[in-house]
């Protein structure tokens, strides 16, 4: 436990981080035998929703609203996804892209934690719809990124156009960073998966560790390096292959 009255959560207008200690439990209205921990939200200005799910041992989804595409990643525990084409058992570190109103169920089969983001589907004129993708992110090859041995991005889903986001993993060895300061249109939700990171956020300088949530909204300043004897490594949602016009 923190100090009393002291936490390393921070909102600021185009950056939070939200660590575990901040946590608030809540029903999600269909789940059941399941907590969310709802942590980035339209209500800070994302374009998307990040929460966490805690499963009891037979906990059951809700589906998504019309046209809402969602992205789960099993943190701990054991998940089977059911969806017309069959099932897959999703134990930690897999992975399903399921695309907006395509019918599934996920149903723990233990107690589990469970990562979800979901936001409204962008079509692309010309294009399909994309198609559902189930993995393990073990399993997806690395690039350097920018040539870089020591800083490692793994795509989760396919760069086909159809996609409107990109779930991507990034593994940093000890000392390595970003190897400049970004400012982007897109907007991220990372999910701090291993080791911990100094993180700058727009004019702010944050320690980010395991389990630690952040937003960075369009345009926010953002850099990060990792420290300590262990490699880092975060889960990171951003919207692109569309139009910035043609966003919402
Ligand atoms: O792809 C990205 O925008 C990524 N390099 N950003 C980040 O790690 N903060
Ligand atoms: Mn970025």
């Amino acid at each position: 436990m923190p100090p009393i009255g002291l936490t390393r959560s921070v909102t600021a207008l185009d950056h939070a981080l939200l660590a575990p200690e901040s946590h608030v439990r809540s029903p999600l209205p269909g789940w059941s035998g399941a907590k969310a921990i709802v942590l980035i939200s339209p209500r800070m200005g994302a374009q998307f929703i990040q929460y966490l799910i805690e499963f009891d041992a037979h906990g059951r989804s809700a589906a998504p609203p019309p046209g809402v595409e969602r992205f789960v990643c099993v943190q701990e525990g054991v998940v089977r996804l059911t969806e017309a084409g069959g099932s897959a058992e999703l134990g930690p570190g897999s992975y399903a892209y399921l695309p907006a109103d395509q019918p599934h169920e996920l149903v723990a089969r233990r107690r589990s934690r469970v990562m979800v983001l979901e936001k409204d589907y962008v079509e692309l004129d010309g294009h399909p719809g994309p198609h559902l993708v189930v993995g393990d992110a073990a399993e997806v090859p690395g690039t350097p990124l920018f040539g870089d041995p020591d800083v490692v991005v793994r795509m989760l889903l396919p760069e086909h156009p159809s996609f409107d986001m990109a779930m991507n993993t990034m593994t940093f060895a000890p000392g390595a960073c970003l190897p400049f300061v970004e400012v982007h249109s897109m907007e991220h939700g990372l999910l701090m998966l291993d080791g911990a990171m100094i993180y700058r956020l727009g004019d702010a300088w944050h320690q980010i560790q395991t389990d630690d949530v952040v937003f960075m909204a369009p345009y926010c300043p953002q850099w990060g390096a990792a420290y300590g004897k262990t490699p880092a490594r975060y889960l990171l949602y951003k919207d692109w292959n569309r139009h910035p016009l043609e966003q919402p």
